[in-house]
């Protein structure tokens, strides 16, 4: 569709949505109470921007005070379908119930997406993430059965469950993976390490990958498609905002998400003055269900930080599109000496080095009245320590090469610290690599 007929189509779809809400939940007419426009009949896309945003903390005070759905919920509590929830790590659990239509919805929206990113019948979907609140594997899962692909729940995060993934993807030879891009790296180096080797024993054509930066970062894109000899598309929003593949990559994208935005309607936003920014601009997702009728959320704050376009993909797809993928959260955005820095930059260019050894820390200080230092701590592979033993400058070399290398891509110079490969822990889930000494 041409934009703007898909923006008419949309406007109807989210018209729809809010007044849903606003007439069947007791959150949103008290959310809405001192709204400028009627969230009973918004007239145009611009109205829909006028109202307030919902941030994760609005969800968690609700909640805690009406517990558990807080008042969210549109249909009777009896008709949940199935109860998810965030993990809870940086504060109270957020719940979310999702009836039985709305699953259907999801259901449905994922295999679209998933088609779309080249995903067919015949392929075998090995899900490997863990199976619990966590609603990025159920979400895989229900898609590629409602797609009719072979589907293969794994799982992951159970001890030993990565040797064992190992062993039944050289066995059952899966066509497809969905985890996390950390998690991918983890299982090839744990074959490696079984002596199997992931491009010729496994047989994976398609991984498609949520959760965290990665598969929209160069090199370990690179690194993963030349480990597995298979092509990587990058996905994922929020798991509140499930169906949460509506930012989706495809088969022609090298980097980046399209926005489906009939799906979830996302707009970017300037993280101070929370207004809509144009396309070309980098600013915060928010997001909007345009076809929830149990737990919706309307422009809801991700926190994280991208960049969108118009671009011509050969997909043929109209929407905006992510050009870099979520490259970075407002809150992980590191500033050393006023260079705005992303992790995930720090990760292109250690993974695009022969001597990289795999896993890396980035750890931040502040003394009082200083301003913040950044270590990154950098494996790097065993033969450069078996190097120093007739060879002593041979660390301090590969230290100077990894320094130059950051400055000249960051603009600005970081200490760096070497570590044996296999220093740091791996993850079967999401990378946390940010080490916060900052005590002031
Ligand atoms: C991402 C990405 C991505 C999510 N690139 N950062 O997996 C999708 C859903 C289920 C999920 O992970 O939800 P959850 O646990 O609520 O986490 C959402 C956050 O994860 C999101 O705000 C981003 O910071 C990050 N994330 N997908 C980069 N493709």
């Amino acid at each position: 569709m041409s934009p703007d007929e898909r923006g008419e189509a949309i406007l109807s779809k989210l018209r729809g949505q809010v007044r849903y809400a606003f007439q069947n939940s007791g959150f949103y007419p008290e959310f809405y109470g001192g709204a400028t426009v009627d969230p009973e009949n918004l007239r145009s896309l611009e109205e829909f921007a006028q109202l307030p945003i919902l941030t994760k903390e609005d969800i968690r005070r609700e909640q805690e005070e009406h517990p558990p759905y807080g008042r969210f919920l549109c249909i009777p509590p009896s008709e949940v379908f199935r109860v998810h929830g965030t993990s809870g790590t940086t504060g109270r659990p957020t719940v979310f119930g999702i009836g039985h239509d709305d699953w259907d919805r999801i259901a449905e929206a994922h295999a679209r997406i998933l088609w779309g990113a080249g995903l067919r019948p015949d392929d075998m979907v090995m899900v490997a993430a863990v199976f619990s609140l966590y609603v990025g594997s159920w979400g895989a899962l229900v898609g590629a059965e409602r797609l009719g692909a072979t589907c293969f729940p794994f799982g992951s995060g159970a001890p030993g469950q990565t040797e064992r993934a190992a062993e039944w993807c050289a066995m059952v030879k899966p066509s497809a993976l969905y985890g996390t891009p950390s998690y991918a790296l983890y299982l090839a180096e744990t074959a490696r390490q079984m002596g199997l080797d992931p491009l010729t024993d496994f047989g994976f054509r398609f991984m498609f990958f949520s959760g965290e930066p990665g598969a929209s970062v160069p090199a370990t894109r690179r690194l993963i498609e030349d480990t597995f000899g298979c092509y990587v598309v990058d996905q994922g929003s929020m798991a509140e905002m499930t169906p949460w593949m509506s930012n989706s990559g495809c088969r022609h994208l090298s980097t980046g998400m399209h926005l489906w935005q009939d799906i979830v309607y996302t707009e970017l936003v300037d993280p101070e003055s929370r207004r809509n920014l144009p396309l070309g601009a980098e600013g915060v997702p928010v997001y909007s269900h345009t076809e929830r009728t149990s737990q919706p959320m309307i422009r809801y704050w991700s926190g994280d930080i991208a960049q969108w376009d118009l671009i011509d993909c050969p997909c043929g797809r109209t929407y905006p599109t992510l050009t870099r993928g979520i490259y970075g959260r407002a809150d992980d955005m590191i500033i050393v000496r006023g260079q705005n820095v992303f992790p995930s930059r720090i990760e292109d260019i250690l993974r695009s080095m022969d001597v990289f050894g795999g896993e890396f820390r980035l750890l931040l200080e502040r003394e009082r009245g200083q301003l913040d230092r950044l270590t990154v701590q950098t494996e790097v592979l065993a033969d450069t320590y078996v190097q120093r033993e007739s060879d002593p400058a041979a660390l301090d070399r590969v230290q100077e090469e990894i320094t130059a290398a950051l400055r000249r891509a960051l603009g600005v110079g970081v200490a760096v610290e070497l570590k044996p490969a296999g220093e740091f822990e791996r993850t079967q889930f999401k990378a946390r690599r940010i080490i916060d000494h900052r005590t002031v």
